[in-house]
């Protein structure tokens, strides 16, 4: 993305958006009644239209220092000047706080308004810091994520790369990558004056450059993952424990459970937070052959959960043991091209057994703290969304491509080079394809 401040431009893949110049309101706090509201105001006329509407408002206020004063239609409240080029958008912003009524908020948007400004649209603030190069398109993302994080720990990952986490990793990694580019270019320009270069150095650059960067989509995907959250099928022949399992990970009974096989006939679906990790627990009906119509229909639905799912949990009722049945089910999970992520057996309180790795019960509680390990806090790392990883993966193959190469002569490696610059622009929002802008600002609630 190329922004041009004097004209408030984004230049795209093959499109400009312009951010409009005229100064934008909006109420940034909750639906109103609230005890308290903020309404922002961002751009060239903010100062101007905060003295129309609050007193007293000094032409040339003290950046941050809040005042406190009368709004024009009667009630009180504090104004908070931020100036142009040290506030969220890069423009002039005033943050006006009153009384959190319909009738006070109401009152002072159609004052703003009428004093010249407009009403904002959804994530109008954010695109013009984008527009403005105060936050790159990772931060942006960023502050989707932390508007949407549910859990302490997705609030904690959005906020490294809000911060600049993944901003300031790819962009150590593009000075890099841009010096060892400039060498070659010299090299190309005046290969007589500066002599050859050592092949053997570029190869080693570029190759470490491309691991460093494997490194960060590798752990950043991990962090994105965790925060997602994944779906897990619980499967497994009827009256093996799934819903009982269900139950005892959501901590109330929230399935129907009974020792009648075929008691689950639709699939079911509950959210919770297992060690570090959001999981979609879907329930299904247990797979056995059967001519009954709603049964036949449940175990459809119980396929197609298990099409849908990020992890297939396969339980079995240790107890009876592995059966010929289970078998033939992990067959047909086998012909959906999966296997079981995990194997769980089940009812582990009433089986005399040796204890396995596999074992659980909903009764005793065992080995429930081991599902919880699988999904640990994960490494300190920015997290790499998909779109993220879509650009920095071809970013790393194009190094890897450069090392590779025995003798490559400077033009073929500037190439190159080159290229894994570029995408390394698209992560940062050098060139942003107007429709995933589109996408990611529709996500934004009007007032952020
Ligand atoms: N003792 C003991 N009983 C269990 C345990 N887990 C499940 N059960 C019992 O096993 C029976 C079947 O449990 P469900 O959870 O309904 O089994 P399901 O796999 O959902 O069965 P369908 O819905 O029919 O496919 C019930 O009587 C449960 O109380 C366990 O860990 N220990
Ligand atoms: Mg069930």
């Amino acid at each position: 993305m190329i922004s041009d401040n004097s004209e408030n431009k984004i230049t795209t893949l093959g499109h400009t958006l312009w951010v409009n110049s005229e100064t934008i309101v909006a109420l940034c706090t909750g639906t109103p009644p609230t005890a308290v509201a903020m309404v922002r105001l961002s751009g060239s006329e903010a100062y101007r239209i905060a003295a129309a509407v609050f007193t007293p408002f000094p032409s040339d206020p003290t950046p941050r220092l809040a005042l406190y004063g009368k709004f024009a239609f009667g009630d009180d409240g504090i104004a908070l000047p931020f100036p142009k080029g040290a506030s969220y958008t890069g423009e002039e912003i005033v943050e006006l706080s009153l009384h959190g009524g319909r009738a006070s908020v109401d009152a002072l948007l159609g004052a703003c308004v009428a004093a010249g400004a407009r009403p904002a649209r959804g994530g109008e603030f954010t695109l013009r810091a984008l527009a403005n190069g105060r936050i790159d398109l990772t931060q942006a993302e960023a502050v989707v994520e932390t508007i949407e994080a549910e859990t302490a720990s997705e609030l904690r990952m959005a906020h490294r790369n809000r911060t600049g986490g993944l901003r300031k990793a790819v962009e150590e990694l593009r000075g890099e990558l841009r010096a060892l580019l400039a060498e070659v270019e010299a090299r190309i320009d005046f290969s007589e004056e500066l002599g050859d270069l050592d092949p053997n150095e570029v190869s080693d650059r570029a190759g470490h450059l491309s691991e460093r960067l494997t490194e960060i989509i590798r752990r950043g995907t991990a962090v994105h993952l965790a925060r997602c959250g994944r779906r897990v099928a619980l499967v497994g022949r009827p009256n093996a424990g799934k819903s009982s399992l269900l139950n005892a990970l959501v901590g109330h009974d929230r399935a129907i459970v009974t020792d009648v096989p075929g008691t689950t006939r639709d699939t079911l679906e509950e959210t919770i937070t297992l060690g570090a990790a959001r999981l979609v627990l879907v329930d299904t009906a247990g797979i056995r052959e059967t001519g009954e119509k709603v049964e036949s229909e449940g175990i459809a639905r119980t396929y197609n959960a298990m099409k849908g799912a990020d992890e297939i949990w396969f339980l079995y009722d240790a107890t009876q043991g592995w059966s010929p049945e289970d078998e033939a089910m992990v067959g047909a999970i086998a012909e959906l091209g999966r296997t079981p992520d995990l194997v769980l057996a089940t009812k582990a309180d009433l089986f005399a057994g040796p204890s396995t790795n596999s074992a659980i019960s909903v009764i005793t509680g065992e080995g429930l703290d081991r599902l919880a390990a699988r999904y640990p806090e994960p490494v300190e790392a920015p997290p790499v969304n998909d779109r993220q990883s879509a650009a920095l993966s071809p970013a790393a193959a194009v190094l890897q491509e450069a090392s590779l190469i025995p003798d490559a002569p400077p033009d073929l490696l500037a190439v190159l080079l080159r290229e894994a610059d570029r995408h390394l622009g698209i992560v940062l929002g050098d060139a942003v394809p107007a429709d995933l802008l589109n996408e990611l600002f529709s996500r934004f609630c009007v007032g952020k």
